[in-house]
């Protein structure tokens, strides 16, 4: 049985002042059963995790290095984020394929980095608006899976977020039979790459998810949840969608 989980993502937005909404989202008194986390921008992320500590609200990062240590000015290793009270960390977000080069080869190689950590990766991938126009949309899926997957997975260190780009931030949502096709694929392939524990392996949808589509999202055969941006931001907007987990 895998356990719904509801991500946030604020990329870079929030100050310490936003942090009041982690205590709002508390308050809302999320469904223990299901897993809530946020990942705020790294300047935050140690007071985040000070201020959920012993509730059910995990911390995550946006990003990893995938060295442990070095000279890599500006960046953060996994290492460095799991000291600050992370658990959890993305790789592989279409913002940072697209704003840093960052190849399916570098995300595997922090893929791996945070699970070797102790984090709790979750890896993104999706087609652009040309690859679902061109109807390429699973070729790309199986390759970006072929790229970034890491050697070694299970149900607690990977999760997988489809998270088609042209979705991103638009308001344009993806069809549920755009998503349950892409997510019947993802299932088919992890359990071909990692046998059974390929079943263990929580997917995520991402792209425009709000409290007004997240029920019949979470009703998708092999949703296990979401990875949620705008709509991350506040407890208001939140705390509704981990509800309709
Ligand atoms: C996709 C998502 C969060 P939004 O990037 O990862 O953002 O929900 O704003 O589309």
């Amino acid at each position: 049985m895998r356990r719904k989980l509801a991500a946030g993502n604020w990329k870079m937005n929030g100050l310490g002042a936003n942090l009041a909404e982690l205590s709002a989202l508390l308050a809302a008194q999320p469904d223990p059963a299901c897993e809530m986390l946020i990942c705020p921008p790294a300047t935050l992320i140690h007071r985040a995790a000070a201020q959920a500590q012993g509730s059910t609200l995990r911390i995550g990062a946006q990003d990893c290095h995938a060295a442990t240590s070095g000279a890599h000015t500006g960046d953060l290793s996994a290492e460095m984020l799991r000291d600050a009270g992370a658990t959890h960390v993305i790789t592989g977000h279409s913002e940072r394929r697209a704003d840093h080069g960052e190849s399916d080869a570098i995300v595997r190689a922090k893929t791996e980095a945070a699970i070797a950590a102790g984090l709790t990766a979750i890896l993104c991938l999706g087609e652009s608006l040309g690859d679902r126009q061109a109807g390429r949309t699973l070729d790309v899926i199986r390759a970006q899976l072929a790229g970034s997957l890491p050697d070694q997975a299970g149900g607690a260190t990977l999760v997988v977020a489809y998270e088609p780009i042209w979705a991103i931030g638009t308001g344009q949502v993806a069809t549920l039979d755009q998503i349950g096709e892409v997510h019947a694929f993802l299932r088919a392939e992890l359990v071909a790459r990692y046998g059974e524990t390929g079943n263990a392996i929580r997917l995520l949808y991402g792209g425009s998810v709000k409290h007004a589509n997240a029920a019949e999202i979470f009703a998708v055969k092999d949703v296990d949840g979401a990875l949620v941006g705008g709509a991350s931001l506040t407890a208001a907007d939140f705390a509704p969608i981990v509800a309709a987990l």
